[in-house]
């Protein structure tokens, strides 16, 4: 009775300390709040007393600070770091560190899983039931930390553990694209990274940073975009970069950089950046050196070429392999490796856009050095609400191939929609490309599984920024989330992750959980519904990428055919959609069959990407057996709706949410209803002009005249005023 009494005083001493504690969202899915479950907390509190973290890294100094703050917060009472073993011990660490794990004799099971890997077992030392986290090497020690902490945080059983796991990809990297500050100029961008601080202060969000990565195994960063800036290689920002390598070491996160191609011009005062000049060749050999005296263990380049506007060696008449290979034998000494990525494409090349890719660098399939990655979009257009996957996944047997997704809401509404982002992700893993017949799926092209590739990775554009909360959308964490967990495992689910993220950043409580990971789950096809329903594609405004522009006839920027709608959506008074089957661009050919003729025949194409490969009448009947146009405007309208119910369902969760992350949502979803409502109305009025056909019945009626649409502006916005 007295120790109920006490464990009642302690549960409600720390529930009220939880809901004086700012929610602030700083803290992700690293909470660590009281469990808020007696039973799971009994359970606990006899499984855990005490924990201890053999040797003396960095890497397992962060291993043991993680377990000291979470064990405490999560079990609310001192768990105490214990010099020999007890009943109740958790122990973490390598054989080779801990001669206690070194007795259990785990080294067969530890011998499959690599670097990376971990094995989270409980066991019996000297009769005494232990928890045991261990590995071949400290990194793998804190992963499988992070592991265990999942499960408490999850409060899953910890009676009968036998987990082990290792990577499913080599180099799972965030891509930022934050741009460095321009001299003279204050900038208000919003990255996190102080370049004007750098390296003197170390802002201890850095920290944080590595420790969320870490717990999600991401193990690799580039720090800038793409669209790069040669800057990055000279001694005053190699020190701030190797600054923040420093912070990062010890959560296994490799430094890598964006290099541009000019860099020996721009600040090498080269004449030529032409990759086969000696002169060239010499100037990056001695600026990766120079790098790896910064940085030793530094990881490598990104490099976005001859597109967009960037240099690239065809400048030079050259090709990307002797580009890629330039640079690869540079860092290539040191152990560095290139992701060269294949987003190229260029409005001077008369073919279908999505076409040029896979035609650029089929060519090259085996004639890049084995330290060369090609970093490849998950679809071959630009990150679009629905793509179908890039052709070229499989298609080149003798080149490693990595994934590139957009973690940062690009095309999907910014920091203010609600989107998450896993099922864009597994779409594109579980696609079968057949390129070794059934099951080729790319998941299993890019882990190794198929291609049998010395390098694997995975690349995710990130949505981290400057925002207390991390992604100015309490949900936007989730996709950060989301993506560290595939790169990690390609196979799980939307809905595993969805269920993990929701436990650790709100609740196991029911009421909660199930509603929100239900909606996580459906938000991308909502957000699809809205925008680009039937495979749709780029029609969203010029420049900005925010809001409906189906009527775009050119972008401010540049006139260019294929920066508008009109190039990609096709409305006639006859139908809508780009024809890219045997009749038409043949982007079709690019896959193997079946998939080819899957997608070729308009009775197979699934309906989700017909407009992406079909021109389709208005008429055409669909499989609901309305017309086409009829079950376009069903869709945007259905999309609309369900982020209505969306919110509504978040409204009802008020009461059993905390105040801050609560109203976080809520204020963006009203923005998200709205905005939602202007894609569906702006699209419809539009294309109706081509249908000139009535509004189905139950379809609302647009609020306003095409006029209207063409011209709002969005003030409200984050990253648009
Ligand atoms: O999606 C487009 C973006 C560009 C980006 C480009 C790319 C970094 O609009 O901002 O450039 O893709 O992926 O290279």
């Amino acid at each position: 009775m007295k120790t109920f009494l006490k464990v009642l005083v302690t549960v409600l001493f720390f529930s009220s300390l939880t809901v004086l504690n700012a929610e602030d969202g700083y803290r992700l899915w690293l909470r660590y709040d009281l469990i808020d479950n007696p039973a799971v907390l009994t359970q606990y509190r006899k499984a855990i007393t005490g924990y201890m973290a053999a040797g003396n890294s960095q890497t397992i100094e962060a291993a043991k600070n993680e377990l000291q703050m979470s064990l405490s917060g999560l079990l609310g009472s001192q768990i105490p770091v214990v010099s020999t073993v007890k009943k109740g011990t958790v122990i973490a660490g390598t054989p080779e560190n801990s001669p206690i794990i070194s007795s259990l004799k785990l080294n067969d099971k530890l011998g499959r899983l690599g670097n990376e890997g971990y094995l989270i077992t409980n066991s019996k030392y000297k009769g005494k039931k232990i928890i045991v986290i261990t590995a071949n090497t400290d990194i793998g020690v804190l992963y499988g930390t992070f592991h265990f902490l999942r499960l408490l945080q999850m409060n899953q059983g910890i009676t009968d553990l036998s987990i082990s796991s290792s990577p499913g990809t080599k180099v799972r990297i965030l891509n930022h694209w934050d741009m460095l500050p321009i001299p003279g100029r204050k900038s208000a961008g919003n990255t996190i990274w102080k370049w004007d601080e750098l390296p003197g202060r170390l802002d201890s969000r850095y920290t944080d940073y590595a420790r969320a990565n870490a717990s999600i195994g991401i193990n690799a960063t580039v720090l800038t975009n793409v669209n790069a800036d040669a800057r990055l290689l000279t001694p005053e920002y190699m020190e701030k970069v190797a600054a923040l390598a420093d912070v990062f070491r010890p959560y296994g996160i490799k430094m890598y950089l964006a290099a541009k191609v000019t860099a020996p011009i721009e600040i090498g005062k080269l004449q030529t950046a032409d990759p086969l000049d000696k002169d060239v060749i010499a100037w990056w050999k001695k600026a990766a050196d120079d790098l790896y005296n910064y940085i030793p263990d530094f990881g490598g380049f990104v490099v976005k070429a001859n597109s967009e506007g960037q240099p690239g060696p065809l400048d030079y008449n050259r090709t990307h392999a002797d580009g890629a290979n330039l640079l690869a034998d540079a860092v290539g000494p040191h152990g560095g490796i290139i992701m060269w990525r294949a987003f190229v494409y260029d409005n001077k090349v008369p073919d279908d856009r999505i076409k040029q890719p896979y035609n650029e660098f089929i060519p090259f399939n085996g004639k890049f050095r084995k330290n060369v990655i090609l970093q490849v979009k998950n679809g071959p257009l630009d990150f679009q609400p629905r793509e179908p996957f890039h052709p070229l996944f499989g298609a080149m047997p003798d080149t490693p191939l990595m994934p590139e997704f957009q973690i940062m809401q690009e095309y999907f509404g910014f920091t203010t929609h609600l989107v998450f982002l896993a099922p864009v992700y597994e779409e594109c893993l579980k696609s079968d490309t057949y390129s070794k017949g059934e099951g080729s799926l790319v998941a299993r092209i890019v882990d190794g599984t198929i291609s049998d590739y010395s390098l694997t990775g995975m690349a995710g554009v990130s949505n981290i920024g400057a925002d207390r909360n991390w992604t100015g959308h309490i949900f936007g964490q989730s996709n950060w989330y989301a993506f560290g967990r595939l790169a990690w495992d390609p196979y799980i689910s939307s809905a595993e992750i969805a269920d993990e993220w929701v436990r650790m950043t709100f609740s196991n409580k029911e009421e909660i959980l199930k509603p929100i990971s239900r909606f996580m789950v459906e938000s991308r096809e909502i957000a699809v519904n809205y925008m680009t329903p039937l495979g749709l594609h780029h029609i969203m405004a010029a420049a900005t990428h925010y809001g409906p522009g189906p009527w775009v006839d050119k972008d401010p920027r540049d006139p260019r055919e294929d920066w508008t709608s009109l190039y990609y959506h096709r409305a006639d008074e006859n139908g809508i959609g780009f024809n890219r089957t045997s009749t038409g661009s043949n982007a079709v050919s690019q896959y193997y069959p079946p998939v080819r003729d899957m997608f070729n025949n308009i009775e197979t194409c699934p309906e989700n990407l017909l407009l992406w490969f079909h021109h389709v009448s208005w008429d055409y009947k669909m499989r609901s057996g309305r017309t086409l146009w009829d079950e376009l405007c069903y869709r945007y309208n259905d999309g609309v709706n369900k982020i209505r119910e969306v919110q509504q369902v978040w409204d009802n969760l008020k009461p059993v949410l905390d105040a801050e992350r609560y109203e976080n949502v809520r204020e963006r979803l009203i923005k998200q209803v709205r905005d939602a409502r202007i894609w569906k109305d702006g699209c419809i009025v539009y294309f109706q002009t081509f249908s000139r056909r009535p509004l189905p019945p139950g379809v609302e009626a647009p609020e306003h005249d095409l006029e209207w649409y063409k011209t709002h502006r969005y003030t409200d916005i984050p990253g648009m005023f």
